[in-house]
């Protein structure tokens, strides 16, 4: 095949991947489960370069133009080339382009979603199926861990088995199971400052961090359960424990990150009220600023109405759980 075009699908952790046990082959610490997106997307066309011995690696503009990719863009699309060539054994040099329908590098994950592309798209290039179990690891070799995760849709726990940690992501429920809504408030759409494989590579220093590894076994069943069950009660209190408890290991590695802003917070608080008020809505925070306002169907456009006023807010994506990556017809050159 020459030219592959596919989307691949963001994700939002509901119980977070948070520091290494592995930096060089990107193994966690602990199990993470997440709820795959559906409209927050990166596409990638990729095809055998046609001029030249080199790789051309492109951006789409929103004016519709490809330029060259940025420098700290095009460094990790071509660490995640070696790796990929290194498993396949194919070295042609390639033609490839990107681009994300969300703000980048902003904590809305679009490390796992492009990464999760470029593996996708390239293992398809070189025969491989789309629902082949080696795509969680071949997205992961990117140094993105929740592109493991991306590859896959509906609720995904990474590694499957949670005591394995070089295991693959594994569905846990599809989409359909639950499609629950994520209105995510982009608070800011900027690069953050810290990366997140800088946040994973300072968890262990927070004073906290091993307290927080001995209580995620229990927290995971209990989010499972709770998925299983569509008891958004405990899906609500899980959640948020968790992603403040992310943030609080963060706010006390050593340096300290603060990803926060004061509007994050008070979307948070505003959530907690919501929910006190009767609906069922809760909020996770990625590694960014940005809120994901979790929420059912019934109560989706209440809780718009209620939070859509706030200032502070520059957008609101509106998403839900979502199937998984696709192969697509349309190319983006
Ligand atoms: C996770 N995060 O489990 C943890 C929790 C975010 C918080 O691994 O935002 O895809 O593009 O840097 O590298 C971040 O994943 O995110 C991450 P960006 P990346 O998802």
């Amino acid at each position: 095949m020459n030219k592959v075009s596919v989307s691949s699908p963001s994700n939002i952790a509901l119980i977070k991947y948070w520091g290494m046990s592995d930096a060089q082959r990107t193994l966690p610490n602990n199990a993470s489960l997440s709820m795959t997106l559906n409209q927050c997307v990166s596409y990638c066309t990729l095809a055998r370069q046609t001029s030249g011995t080199s790789d051309e690696i492109l951006w789409k503009t929103a004016s519709g133009s490809l330029i060259p990719a940025q420098a700290s863009m095009r460094r990790g699309i071509e660490q995640h080339l070696q790796q990929l060539r290194q498993h396949f054994d194919d070295w042609q040099p390639l033609r490839i382009a990107t681009v994300n329908s969300f703000p980048t590098g902003a904590g809305i994950a679009s490390s796992a979603s492009g990464f999760s592309a470029l593996a996708l798209a390239f293992a398809l290039r070189c025969g491989q199926s789309f629902n082949s179990p080696d795509l969680s690891q071949l997205a992961r070799l990117s140094g993105s861990g929740s592109a493991a995760r991306s590859v896959i849709g509906g609720f995904v726990q990474w590694p499957g088995h949670p005591g394995q940690l070089h295991c693959p992501a594994e569905q846990f429920a599809p989409a359909q199971h639950w499609p629950l809504h994520d209105l995510i408030a982009v608070v800011d759409a900027g690069h953050k400052n810290i990366s997140s494989r800088e946040g994973h590579r300072l968890a262990a220093s927070s004073p906290f961090y091993a307290a927080r590894l001995t209580q995620l076994p229990e927290r995971l069943n209990t989010l499972r359960e709770a998925i299983l069950n569509r008891d958004f009660d405990t899906l609500a209190d899980t959640v948020e424990r968790e992603a403040v408890e992310m943030h609080m290991i963060a706010m006390t590695s050593k340096p300290a990150i603060f990803y926060w802003q004061p509007v994050t917070l008070e979307i948070l608080a505003r959530v907690r009220q919501l929910r006190r008020d009767g609906l069922q809505v809760c909020s996770t925070v990625d590694a960014g600023p940005n809120v994901h306002v979790l929420c059912t169907l019934q109560d989706v456009s209440a809780v718009y109405t209620a939070l859509r006023k706030l200032p502070g807010v520059e957008q609101w994506i509106f998403d839900q759980a979502g199937d998984g990556p696709r192969q697509l017809a349309r190319h983006l050159f």
